[in-house]
């Protein structure tokens, strides 16, 4: 029998990630049998992270959702597009018709961070405008930092890193969360680089650093302000950083307030941690990259703005090898002037507080949600409020792949492609690099794309016309900005382009996009109130892990208790494996326990992920609460205690 061809297609990763990967997808009839990473895309260099090697298997996965369903009762019940989509059109022009169009949210994450997806949000915007999400629970905090601190939010050329003589990874989990960045900093060590990691979790990145500085969770901005404390008292800070930083005098005496044991403690660091970072910042090159773990605490803008100052006074922005990096601007290269994005509301609730703000808005109150690429239950704080504001509505309608814990509380459910079967555009917040995404295979029985929902929508309300076009001139239209400059469409169709708009080194003329031109210096931090109690001493972080992309998991959803791995001397008397009733003042959750004596005492983790409907969801422990800044959500200081289970149920 003859083997049929098989045919490579070319595609991106849409899933939120930094590294916007490359794709090759090996296609036997029709079916996508193998997936790589593309060996051409310069930051992909052919290799893929664990959880999308393994794509296929959500890919073609029998519990997949191909026709819409309708609830009733507590199950659902397939129903035809034209019924569905009939169904939705009518609520939507009778609640827009009888209390405004506000009364309507629309809730969008990044399932895909596909740029077409903004085309959803105008049609939103168009029939209402809606009410919208505000804040950002993934990196709102670091992001209203950068604006403060530089007037702009975008990172040094990812390659930039060849000439560091010193890399500074401030919360970082690598090889976690951005595996691509990995062939790039092995090879600035072999070359001899050094290596920080500033981290209150031990984890494999580590392994990586010649030190592994391990502050109490939060505890960053002492450490930053005491290491600045040895900058300025050795004189090893930019004697020009006056010209180009404001508040130097003022964040100098921020930096006096305290002797560097007072700093020590606070951060539950030694002083020689400080000594050593402070000498890392004097081997110049140094590069700082801040992580987006860190700013998911209550102080945390005030803590991205401390490290900002410390690395400016360091004299280490605007040159090769050197500057701060958090995000890149991964939508800097697309017009996206079709939709006002989250500039100008009509009304808005705080991402973190969903919740309560589903129940809480009024005048006129939520009577239909849509959600699409995302997964709130799950993700966000206060998980139970949410699964019951959504239920609660006159009409809840999902768009997902899957019956995840947000898609339960639907009363419609419409299916959608996966990243395989997408033609998107993406940029990426770990690098430089454009990148087109093309169908390579079609999407099973009557599966539609967001953008397809949108104009069947648009369609039935009156907005036809406005969403008429196709991808590609859309595509076109997000591409107007720079395709002069090498990114037409036809030529990110041969592959992915540098964004021609995107510099190599940030403020390399110390001129900076503030109100004044200069760098605006932190003057001012609040002390972090001690996050932990006597009753709950631990500190719970579901932090993001290989086997999953956020609550999509690599084997479907979690069996049986998470595992919370914690240092053994605070877990007596329980066991090693064995089982514990986590606690929080909002909530409780039967988990496994893993002893790992690398960690503080002084947090439990947990995966990032979990669902609700396993009993595996962290997100039920954690009360909504909002950042110092930015509206990120305070995802990482809720204490909790381990109890024993109670005594009819076996703890192995
Ligand atoms: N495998 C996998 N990869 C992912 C994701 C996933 O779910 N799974 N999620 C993606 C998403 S949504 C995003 S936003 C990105 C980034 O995803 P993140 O998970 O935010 O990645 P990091 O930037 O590595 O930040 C996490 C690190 O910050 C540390 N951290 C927490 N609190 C503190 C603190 O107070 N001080 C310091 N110094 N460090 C602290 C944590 O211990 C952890 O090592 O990655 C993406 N990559
Ligand atoms: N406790 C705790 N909570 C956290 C975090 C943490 O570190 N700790 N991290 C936070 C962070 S950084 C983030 S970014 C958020 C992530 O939160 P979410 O964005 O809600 O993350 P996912 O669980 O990946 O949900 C995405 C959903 O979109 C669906 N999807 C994929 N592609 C498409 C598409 O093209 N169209 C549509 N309509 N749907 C699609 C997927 O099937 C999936 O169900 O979680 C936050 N929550
Ligand atoms: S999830 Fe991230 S690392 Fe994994 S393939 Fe996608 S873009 Fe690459
Ligand atoms: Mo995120």
């Amino acid at each position: 029998m003859e083997t049929p061809q098989i045919e490579q297609l070319r595609t991106a990763c849409n899933r939120d990630c930094p590294d916007a990967c490359g794709l090759v997808a090996e296609i036997q009839n029709g079916k996508v049998v193998r997936l790589k990473g593309d060996p051409d895309h310069p930051v992909t260099q052919g290799f893929l992270c664990h959880r999308t090697s393994r794509f296929l298997d959500r890919q073609y996965d029998p519990d997949r959702i191909v026709t819409p369903l309708a609830r009733q009762g507590s199950d659902f019940h397939p129903i035809g597009w034209e019924d569905a989509l009939e169904r939705i059109a009518r609520k939507l022009l009778q609640v827009r018709q009888e209390s405004g169009p506000t009364s309507i949210l629309y809730y969008r994450s990044a399932g895909s961070m596909g740029l077409m997806k903004h085309v959803t949000d105008a049609f939103f915007e168009r029939f209402g405008p809606v009410t919208i999400k505000s804040g950002d629970v993934c990196s709102g905090a670091g992001d209203a930092a950068q604006m403060l601190d530089f007037g702009d939010e975008d990172s040094h050329d990812i390659f930039d890193l060849d000439h560091s003589q010193t890399i500074i990874l401030w919360g970082k989990n690598v090889y976690v969360s951005q595996v691509h960045l990995l062939p790039i900093l092995k090879r600035a060590r072999a070359r001899g680089a050094q290596f920080t990691l500033i981290d209150p979790v031990w984890q494999q990145t580590a392994q990586l650093c010649d030190r592994f500085i391990q502050p109490r969770p939060g505890g960053d901005s002492a450490l930053a302000l005491g290491t600045a404390r040895i900058l300025f008292e050795n004189q090893w800070y930019d004697s020009n950083a006056g010209s180009y930083c404001d508040h130097l005098e003022q964040f100098q005496e921020l930096a006096y307030s305290r002797n560097l044991e007072t700093w020590a403690t606070l951060a539950d660091v030694s002083v020689a941690d400080l000594e050593h970072l402070a000498s890392s910042y004097t081997q110049q090159p140094a590069a700082t990259l801040i992580g987006w773990g860190l700013q998911r605490r209550r102080n945390g803008s005030a803590t991205v703005r401390t490290i900002d100052a410390l690395a400016s006074v360091s004299g280490n922005l605007g040159i090769a090898g050197g500057g701060i990096s958090y995000c890149c601007k991964r939508r800097g290269a697309f017009d996206l002037s079709f939709t006002t994005g989250l500039d100008q509301p009509a009304r808005a609730i705080p991402e973190p507080l969903l919740g309560p703000g589903i129940f809480a808005a009024q005048d006129p109150p939520i009577r239909v949600a849509w959600v699409s690429g995302g997964n709130p239950v799950a993700m966000l704080p206060e998980s139970d409020r949410i699964a019951k504001g959504l239920q609660t509505r006159e009409m809840t309608v999902v768009v997902d792949s899957f019956m995840t814990d947000t898609a339960r509380c639907a009363d419609i459910i419409l299916p959608t492609t996966t990243m395989l079967e997408e033609d998107d555009l993406l940029g990426a917040y770990g690098h430089h690099w454009l990148i087109e995404s093309r169908p390579v295979t079609s999407a099973p029985g009557d599966v539609k794309s967001d953008y397809e929902i949108t104009q069947e929508l648009a369609r039935r309300v009156g907005l036809a016309k406005d969403f008429s076009e196709d991808v590609d001139t859309w595509k076109r239209r997000m591409l107007q900005g720079v395709s002069e400059e090498g990114v037409s469409l036809d030529e990110l169709r041969q592959g992915p382009v540098r964004n021609p708009l995107a510099g190599q080194v940030m403020y390399a003329d110390r001129k900076f996009p503030t109100p004044t031109g200069r760098v605006n210096l932190v003057t001012d931090v609040a002390a972090a109130p001690p996050p932990t109690t006597q009753l709950r001493p631990l500190l719970l972080m579901a932090l993001s892990n290989h086997d999953s992309q956020a609550s999509q998991w690599v084997n479907g959803t979690r069996n049986g208790p998470a595992i919370a791995r914690v240092h053994p001397a605070v877990a007596q008397p329980f066991v090693d494996g064995g089982l514990a009733i986590v606690e929080s003042e909002l909530s409780q959750m039967t988990v496994r326990l893993e002893f790992d004596d690398r960690q503080r005492e002084d947090v439990l983790l947990l995966p990032k992920g979990g669902w609700l409907s396993d009993g595996c969801c962290a997100n039920a422990l954690i009360p909504g609460e909002m950042t110092d800044d930015g509206g990120c959500a305070v995802f990482y200081d809720t204490p909790v205690r381990l109890l024993p289970l109670p005594a009819d149920q076996p703890s192995h």
